[in-house]
């Protein structure tokens, strides 16, 4: 039975788009010091979920984000719809935040969760400088979202909208390797991440990684088809020729 329509799968295929998520905070400066705020806060901080800089927009295929804070805090779901998807708050201690990535209705995708502990004092080798110096303190993680086998409309959708930097509309991906066909007039579809950058070019190389493998799978594929079908052949020809003896010993 053929499957409904947008939800028939790109078998096969693995896409990855890349993002980073973390925290930024400091020290609420006593000298300017909204009236406003708790007089518990010690922090301002930022939590946020941001395109890498070699692939710059999320919103082609993110449809929201929701932050789910501490429950010290009102309102402590929180639920950004657009870009920037980020939320900033003041407060005094550090937690897990519950991080979920809601796709476009096109991807047919359950959401994702991450977890990102919000940090507020430095940590590390360098923590007692920064405390002195009073830095941010800047807590940050490399992501990839990963669809396995995406539905049509939504490999359409991944491979033709937001590309790399420099991939305006009727720009070619040179050296990007694309995937599917490209059909006169359509542009040059890419699954691909750049290939200018650290992250990109390792994505880059696991993506080629993977479609190997899958091309040696279908290589692999074809050739026990291939054995089966000659096999099949010769069982033919043998009955084919031990039907004529038997006519002709008639
Ligand atoms: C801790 N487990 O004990 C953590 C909890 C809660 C942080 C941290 C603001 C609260 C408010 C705030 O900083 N909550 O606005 O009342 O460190």
């Amino acid at each position: 039975m053929p499957a409904p329509a947008g939800t028939k799968r790109v078998k096969g295929v693995s896409i990855y788009r890349p993002f980073i998520f973390g925290s930024i905070a400091k020290l609420i400066d006593p000298a300017s010091r909204p009236a406003n705020i708790n007089a518990d806060h010690t922090h301002q901080w930022t939590i946020y979920v941001r395109p890498c800089p070699t692939h710059p927009d999320l919103s082609y295929f993110i449809k929201k984000i929701s932050f789910k804070l501490h429950e010290t805090y009102t309102n402590s779901l929180r639920t950004v719809e657009a870009p920037p998807f980020e939320v900033t708050e003041t407060g005094w201690g550090e937690f897990e935040v519950q991080i979920k990535l809601y796709f476009v209705p096109e991807a047919n995708e359950k959401p994702q969760t991450i977890w990102h502990h919000l940090k507020l004092h430095p940590y590390g080798e360098k923590a007692e400088e920064q405390r002195e110096k009073k830095e941010p303190v800047v807590s940050e993680c490399y992501e990839e979202v990963v669809f396995n086998e995406p539905v049509e409309t939504f490999y359409d959708l991944l491979t033709s909208s937001g590309g790399p930097v420099g991939r305006g509309k009727g720009s070619k991906g040179s050296k990007q390797a694309s995937m599917g066909g490209k059909k006169a007039g359509q542009e040059e579809r890419v699954a691909e991440l750049p290939f200018n950058g650290t992250y990109s070019q390792k994505e880059e190389g696991k993506e080629l990684d993977r479609l190997g493998q899958a091309i040696k799978t279908v290589e692999q594929m074809v050739k026990e088809e291939r054995r089966k079908l000659e096999e099949r052949e010769k069982t033919l020809a043998d009955l084919k020729s031990e039907d004529g003896s038997t006519v002709k010993a008639r």
